[in-house]
């Protein structure tokens, strides 16, 4: 195996032995072959299409399957071998109707392999097709064409929120097919897929926003609302992930039955949601980001579901109270779909649940760009006035490095005529912070979830047009953090709208190759973090 797709690759060049994230060998390659029959499938489609043939749910199909291979989602070998082989037969169904309408299906060993009938020899399919050796390809050509394919990664769990949601676009599906399908396509050179790397940050951001458009008109926009991190006595639920449909279903099934629903990580600003936050039972917060589930879970008396990533390998304390649902799984580990989830609740009820009320702390959720702009005009009067200084945006993705400590202490050192805009699980290292406020606007506004960084470009594009100047010259910077494939598709987002001056962290992509870095830094003035005093210091001076 060779994944570096995450952040936390190991020795920062690549995992070779077994993921650092938990993801054995053997399920690596088989997500290797499946992105590889996605990329076959992909090119098929586009053929199919441009002879005018229906390719019969290739878009949601396409995102689905493609979601199951980002970091910390699907680690179940069996549903990601059933994904390869539906994928392939669509593929072949595909091609029976191109040759039929007297076309020629596209040649090459991703449009006809056949995957094989068992386990193993799936695996070795898998080992065949991973991301060639830097010996085998010119280096930024690699990087480029993974770039591309994480850049969709991000996009297709977007997409498949949303559409779960009811909430499709056609030039989405469109453009994964695309940029699968130029991956395989040796003619493209480095300006070329630096050309499809930015039109991926731009369906990226057409993700996000149908994504909005579903959250907000389901469920309403966010408003500010108070969330306690404390527990009270009662059986109790524990929902994390970033699907809302499935809190939703949660709620409507335990309603009247005696148990509190709590949040845990992405899962967070559910609260903020008038359709959420109507159920009295939606009670508090509980925990932090993902990658401290392995104490949290343990410590949660009832039952958890994760609706999407980040999931690790449950431990055996709670192994048997924890279910998968939607794009995520473990293998062992119960996998519901929406209509099931009564299971998750008789699993609560037949758990202690809290017996003692714990903690008094609280923060506050909902700072949408519905919120946020309804004050714009009280932000503007303050910045005009001097008494705000600037605006950081500190959001991404947490994880376990140590490097991380970063962004906490750049916010508890931001000084005190400074407002921080926060989302994404990142934001666990200081969510909690009592940071005071502005004349009335709170120094730290909670703005959601990652997906929300469409909140939060309407928010900059709004000021900046209240300002009558451009986004990069606002008095806001955006000190980023990464993780997964999401954030790479949000960081691609912001380079398409000529975002400057990004601080990146904890460290750079390791896919990222000297040659794409230096286009990074030269034409978007991309740089690294470096300490926060020093950073601080920078942007202020
Ligand atoms: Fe390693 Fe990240 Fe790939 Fe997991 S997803 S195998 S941690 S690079
Ligand atoms: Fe976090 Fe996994 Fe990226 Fe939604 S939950 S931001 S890491």
């Amino acid at each position: 195996m060779f994944c570096f797709q995450c952040e936390q690759t190991a020795k920062g060049t690549g995992c070779e032995k077994g993921g650092v994230c938990g993801k054995p060998p053997e399920v690596a390659v088989l997500q290797d072959l499946l992105v590889h029959a996605l990329k076959g499938y992909s090119g098929t489609v586009l053929a199919a299409r441009r002879m005018g043939l229906d390719d019969s749910g290739a878009g949601p199909f396409t995102v689905r399957a493609l979601f199951a291979t980002l970091t910390n989602v699907n680690f179940d070998p069996a549903r990601i071998a059933a994904l390869v082989r539906e994928c392939a037969a669509r593929r072949d169904a595909l091609r029976e109707k191109i040759l039929g309408a007297g076309g020629t299906p596209p040649e090459g060993k991703a449009f006809s392999f056949a995957p094989a009938d068992t386990m193993e020899g799936l695996v070795r399919q898998g080992e065949e097709v991973g991301i060639p050796t830097a010996a085998s390809l010119d280096l930024n050509i690699r990087s480029l064409r993974e770039l591309l394919t994480y850049g969709l990664k991000g996009v297709a769990a977007y997409a498949d929120n949303a559409r779960i949601l009811g909430r499709e676009d056609d030039a989405v599906y469109g453009f994964c097919h695309d940029g699968l399908a130029a991956t395989l396509d040796e003619s493209l050179g480095v300006p070329d897929l630096l050309g499809l790397v930015l039109k991926c940050g731009e369906i990226n951001l057409r993700a996000m926003e149908i994504l909005d458009a579903a959250h907000t008109e389901t469920y309403g926009h966010p408003v500010p609302t108070r969330v306690p991190l404390g527990t009270r006595p009662g059986k109790a639920i524990l929902v994390s992930g970033h699907d809302l449909k499935d809190i939703e279903e949660i709620l409507r099934l335990s309603a009247g039955k005696g148990i509190d629903v709590y949040t845990h990580g992405e899962m967070l600003p559910a609260h903020g949601y008038p359709g959420l936050k109507k159920y009295p039972h939606l009670y508090g917060h509980y925990g932090t980001a993902w990658q401290n589930q392995h104490r949290e879970f343990a410590a949660f008396p009832g039952a958890i579901l994760m609706t999407t990533n980040c999931i690790q390998k449950p431990r055996e304390e709670y192994a048997d109270r924890i279910f998968t649902t939607g794009a995520v799984g473990w293998p062992g580990i119960p996998h519901l779909d929406r209509e099931s989830f009564s299971a998750v609740i008789d699993k609560a009820l037949s758990l202690p649940g809290f017996t003692e009320e714990t903690g008094e702390k609280s923060v506050t959720v909902g700072f949408g760009r519905n919120a946020v702009l309804s004050v714009a005009g009280a932000v503007l009067e303050a910045v005009k006035a001097g008494k705000i200084r600037h605006f950081f945006l500190v959001g991404g993705c947490d994880g376990a490095r140590p490097g991380r400590s970063y962004y906490t202490e750049f916010v508890e050192k931001a000084p005190a005529d400074t407002v921080i805009l926060t989302l994404a699980c990142g934001k666990f290292r200081f969510f909690d912070r009592e940071l005071g406020d502005i004349g009335g606007i709170p120094r730290l506004l909670d703005v959601g979830q990652c997906n929300d960084a469409y909140s939060a470009v309407k928010i900059a594009q709004a000021l900046a047009e209240a300002f009558g100047v451009g986004v990069n010259e606002l008095p806001l910077s955006l000190v980023l953090s990464w993780y997964e494939q999401k954030a790479v598709a949000i960081l691609l987002t912001l380079l398409h709208l000529g975002i400057r001056n990004i601080r990146l962290g904890p460290s750079l992509p390791a896919f990222v190759s000297p040659g794409v870095l230096d286009v990074l830094v030269k034409d978007f003035g991309l740089m690294p973090i470096t300490t926060a005093e020093a950073d601080l210091a920078a942007i202020l001076n």
